[in-house]
């Protein structure tokens, strides 16, 4: 037993007791009992038994809860959320230091000026739609995870070996950032982000309804720096994105080709477009001097009409919206939600558009009739696509090949089979299947609309996202999943690919403040203060918590001084994580094995004040606890 175990098990019997222990223990030897049962009943596989660990990780986007959540797949079972453009109670995000410094370092000086005013950091509200992880040759390599806030246009990256968001960028001159995708090949690299609602170029408020003067922003962000490499100007909005196998093209849909501002004019044309843009192309233009400066961004031309090699505009019928590049490294395909086509693009036909202005539509080489209102395309890695039918409730296997030939002339029916979904899908994934990697295991359908499917909860009901079994040509849904608002997208990643750590370095940059500020006080971060440091007002009170204690069990501060509270969790244990909580100072968070932690407030509130450890630790977490008192003002 490692030296961890050992501390792990002392730590689990004196918090539980004698026969919990014995369950721990037990558990162990139960595994192989397990697999042995669940080898004999293959239809069962997505139902896991107690102590069995999922073969894949799912992360999924949360909506408008503006978090990211991490899912056993295919049990379905939540693992976690991890807090990124949302405020948590139970973590602290967006209250300590470490968490703030994440959130705003990378907002626009305007932005903060803004929110300074209403007596704010950062925006309390995000929507997440877009999780997608980081890739090498064509695959998930487990270093990162990026994600896109629609609603205050920034990207943000979550690391995967701690599951915690280390970086966010607000991203400039675009307005609502939506599809997101890292590059594939050779590696991310980039990381492209669609802006999808268009607005005047400077949008100072002199325009309104001058449709000429509104452009839309296309981004590469840098995945290592999360700084903006480059932006291109294109005609029409973007809706969803993504980029080839071969690193040289990216590409986005648009359903506003028009540049309406409303309903009726954003849906007029028959025929909207994918844009595609040329890496190489426009890199070179950057080298070349050929773009302009908007606040601190190169920003290349790309607008139709503009002659550029930056981009092409291939016309697809109208309102085309998801767009997905398929696991055979060479068709792409484009949903066509207001028609009930999608059409396949072949990518190595992309360079005959660049260099001889061939027809754009030369590159689509299928156009099949699925169903109405296709959103979304997964696959399976053997040929065959699955598209979310929206208004239909279903999702249609389909065979590319077929689709192709029957585009050419031939008499083939691509439609495989078809399952109904409750109700109206709009993203879809498959088992690794973004990657070269698929493996056409499992799809999961992620429906708007849940009505009758399950307990009523009020006018307000969860989504459903169903799980269904692809092994055979009958799709089968095999479980419905409820999750609250409103996982639009996920990624369902092999487990093998993703390996957190256990406990925190100490060297993690997350605490470079708290350590350097530690520093210069003269104070060890891991042995904490006995006394306060003062510094004018200020005052640094810095700690430890080793369960079941915090190393101060009382201090003193004056009213009106800014107190900074650091705390340093010395268990180096799997799973003992404390908490800070200081009673009605609304001031809580967590502090994970060997990390560092701190918040800033005023003590404003003179008396004695209790502050706990509110994360289950030890038999004695109830008497973590210690108190703050406030010395009235003038005292
Ligand atoms: S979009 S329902 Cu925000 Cu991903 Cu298609
Ligand atoms: Cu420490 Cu509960």
């Amino acid at each position: 037993m490692s030296d961890n175990e050992n501390k792990l098990n002392i730590t689990r019997r004196g918090m539980l007791g004698a026969t919990a222990t014995g369950a721990v223990l037990a558990g162990t030897g139960l595994g192989s009992t397990l697999m042995t049962a669940r080898e004999a009943s293959a239809a069962a596989k997505y139902n896991l038994e107690p102590g069995e660990l999922d073969e894949y990780y799912g992360f999924w986007s949360s909506g408008q809860t503006g978090e990211l959540r991490i899912l056993g797949f295919p049990s379905m079972r939540e693992l976690m959320r991890v807090p990124v453009f949302n405020r948590c109670s139970a973590t602290g995000w967006g209250q300590t230091n470490e968490s703030l410094k994440i959130m705003t370092d990378g907002l626009l000086p305007e932005t903060k000026e803004f929110l300074a005013k209403r007596g704010m950091k950062t925006y309390d509200n995000g929507d997440l739609h877009h999780p997608h992880m980081s890739f090498t040759d064509g695959t998930y390599d487990g270093r990162y995870l990026f994600m896109n806030d629609k609603a205050n246009t920034r990207v943000a990256r979550v690391r995967c070996d701690v599951m915690k968001c280390d970086k966010i960028t607000e991203i400039p001159n675009a307005k609502a950032i939506h599809g997101l995708r890292p590059q594939k090949f050779p590696r991310t690299g980039y990381v492209f982000a669609n802006g999808e609602d268009e607005t005047p170029l400077v949008n100072d408020g002199s325009v309104l309804d001058d449709p000429s003067q509104y452009v839309n922003i296309f981004t590469a962000l840098d995945g290592d720096t999360m700084e903006v490499a480059w932006q291109v100007m294109v005609s029409g909005n973007l809706d969803n994105t993504d980029c080839d196998y071969q690193g040289k093209y990216a590409y986005s849909t648009s359903y506003n080709s028009e540049m309406g501002v409303n309903l009726a004019e954003m849906t007029e044309n028959e025929l909207d477009h994918v844009v595609v843009f040329n890496l190489a192309e426009i890199e070179a233009g950057i080298e070349a001097g050929d773009y302009q400066e908007l606040k601190g961004v190169k920003v290349l031309d790309g607008r139709k009409g503009s002659n550029k090699k930056y981009t092409r505009y291939i016309p697809i019928p109208n309102s085309p919206h998801g767009i997905n590049t398929a696991p055979d490294g060479k068709h792409v395909c484009i949903n066509g939600k207001l028609s009930p086509t999608v059409s396949i693009m072949d990518v190595t036909k992309l360079d005959a558009l660049f260099e001889s202005d061939a027809d754009p539509r030369s590159c689509i080489v299928g156009e099949p009739q699925l169903g109405l209102g296709p959103l979304h395309t997964a696959y399976d890695g053997q040929g065959n696509a699955f598209t979310t039918l929206f208004l239909d409730s279903q999702v249609v296997k389909w065979n590319m090949d077929k689709a192709i030939r029957a585009y050419a002339g031939e008499d083939v029916d691509p439609i495989i089979s078809k399952v109904d979904v409750h109700y109206q899908p709009g993203h879809n994934s498959t088992s690794m299947g973004e990657t070269k990697d698929a493996d056409g295991k499992w799809l999961i359908s992620m429906n708007k609309f849940s009505k009758d499917r399950f307990l009523n909860t009020g006018p307000l009901k969860p989504e459903n996202e169903q799980l269904i079994d692809i092994s055979s040509d009958e799709m089968k849904v095999v479980h419905d999943g409820p999750t609250f608002a409103e996982p639009h997208d996920s990624i369902i990643v092999r487990a093998d690919i993703v390996n957190p750590v256990n406990v925190w370095d100490r060297n993690d940059v997350t605490w470079e403040d708290a350590r350097k500020q530690a520093e210069a006080d003269g104070i060890d971060l891991e042995e904490g203060a006995e006394e306060p440091i003062r510094d004018g007002n200020k005052v640094r009170v810095y700690m430890t918590s080793q369960a079941p204690t915090f190393s101060l069990e009382k201090f003193t501060v004056k009213q009106g001084d800014e107190v900074t509270i650091y705390v340093t969790n010395l268990d180096d244990v799997d799973d003992v994580t404390h908490g800070f909580c200081l009673g009605n100072y609304g001031i809580a968070f967590e502090i994970g094995p060997m990390a560092t932690a701190s918040i800033t407030f005023t003590a404003d509130r003179p008396g004695v004040h209790w502050f706990y450890c509110q994360w289950f630790c030890h038999a004695l977490h109830m008497e973590m606890r210690g108190r703050m008192l406030v010395e009235p003002a003038g005292a």
